[in-house]
């Protein structure tokens, strides 16, 4: 693999090393070491500033080290910090009623990763389809996409469509049917009596950033209620105004069953998933079904409060819209087309599509790093851009010069 020719200082290359020599090698960062951030700004252990454009793939996008959430953290972690359900605590209540009321009622169950969030969220689905759909016992069966993105469990991988995650990690579980992403046609053909959820994510992150076509959402959505279906959405990445709205399946006219949460739930501080839905399925759940030692406990609901009251009190679904708009308008504009073939997203969750003829994704990320500009490459063509929602205009402008220049460089 070419590494890049950024300047690396003693320092940066120490704490490389440490990653190299110690760590297990399932990345290929870009070699940035990072030591220090505030909205949408992070600085190196060399005091060097990039421009954030990656945002923890969307789990910081209230920005980093938001001073509200400081001070939440301060003050929780001072109190009390973990109870396990054992016991209730006194965030998680207001937590519940807070998020169930944005998501528009119903009742929630927090984990802590993204990964257990859609374990539970198919858990849930099974346990409703032999209880309410009575489907016969273990012959539930899950409908998925082609290059979707839900997680690293061995059970997640095992429905995946990308060799490289399942490759040597099976044996996998069963009850899962893989159909194209986009085509709606295709869910309808799918589902037969033992179907009980269709999960699929609004828009596709991990795959490239590829937003489906119009009506898709609403008309899967509709298939699903027609055929007693469940209509799971991981809005994980999606999700808490990543897109222009609070949720991306807002942009049609659809209600997911079953509604996954993660990444900005925490607002990038700590680490808080959750499944929502009404009580018909999260009802079904009775004690000793499931659980998580760390699920609920009192930082993470503290924070999670304070990370949604940001989303709503900076009014960050408007902002995503807005400078999403300025982002993409002004790219198809400027970039040259020898070069890019799209631009392409919603929101702030945009990605550009390169020419093969032209490079790869690799090469122009490591371009912009050089710039001061912090992206990542997804598949070898694609590069995705996704700030802090919280992103200044005019940072917003110094970054589309520096993606212009990065992109009319030869
Ligand atoms: C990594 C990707 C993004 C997700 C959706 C569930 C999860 C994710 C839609 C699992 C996680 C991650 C994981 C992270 C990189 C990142 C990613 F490139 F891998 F696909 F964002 F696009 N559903 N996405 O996007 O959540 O268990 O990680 O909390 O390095 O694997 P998690």
């Amino acid at each position: 693999m070419a590494e890049m020719n950024l300047p690396l200082s003693d320092l940066g290359r120490m704490h490389i090393n440490l990653n190299d020599q110690f760590g297990a090698h399932n990345y290929h960062p870009i070699p940035v070491v990072l030591a220090r951030g505030e909205g949408e700004w992070v600085w190196d252990v060399d005091g060097k500033r990039y421009l954030d454009m990656l945002s923890a793939y969307s789990a910081v996008n209230q920005g980093h080290v938001h001073p509200r959430m400081v001070a939440t953290l301060a003050e929780q972690a001072s109190k009390i910090t973990l109870t396990s359900r054992a016991f209730y605590n006194d965030q998680l209540g207001p937590w519940l009623k807070e998020l169930t009321s944005l998501c528009g009622g119903g009742r929630a169950l927090p984990m802590n990763s993204g990964a257990e969030a859609v374990e539970t969220a198919v858990k849930l689905a099974r346990k409703w389809g032999y209880l309410s759909k009575k489907v016969e016992q273990d012959k539930a069966e899950i409908v998925v996409c082609d290059a979707n993105f839900h997680g690293r469990t061995t059970m997640i991988v095992g429905f995946s469509s990308d060799p490289q995650y399942r490759a040597d990690f099976g044996p996998f579980a069963g009850g899962f049917k893989i159909i194209p992403y986009g085509d709606a046609q295709a869910l309808k053909n799918a589902i037969t009596p033992n179907t009980v959820a269709f999960l699929v994510e609004p828009i596709q992150g991990e795959a490239g950033v590829i937003v489906p076509p119009e009506g898709y959402l609403a008309e899967c959505d509709r298939i699903c209620k027609q055929n007693n279906v469940l209509f799971i959405a991981d809005e994980i990445q999606t999700g808490l105004c990543r897109t222009g709205k609070m949720f991306c399946f807002q942009h049609e006219t659809c209600k997911p069953d079953l509604l996954i949460l993660g990444k900005a739930l925490g607002g990038g501080f700590y680490p808080i998933s959750a499944v929502v839905g009404d009580d018909s399925v999260l009802g079904l759940l009775k004690p000793g079904d499931h659980g998580s030692t760390f699920g609920g406990n009192p930082l993470a609901c503290a924070l999670s409060r304070t990370a949604l009251k940001i989303l709503q009190d900076e009014q960050l679904d408007r902002r995503a819209a807005d400078l999403g708009n300025l982002f993409r308008n002004r790219l198809r504009a400027k970039l040259p087309k020898s070069v890019v073939r799209e631009v392409r997203g919603k929101g702030l969750l945009n990605a550009i599509e390169i020419e093969p003829s032209a490079g790869t994704a690799r090469k122009y990320s490591e371009r912009l790093a050089l710039r001061g500009v912090l992206a990542k490459e997804t598949r070898t063509t694609t590069i995705r851009f996704a700030p802090p929602l919280v992103i200044r205009q005019e940072s917003m402008e110094w970054a589309l010069q520096q993606i212009e220049e990065a992109f009319c460089q030869d």
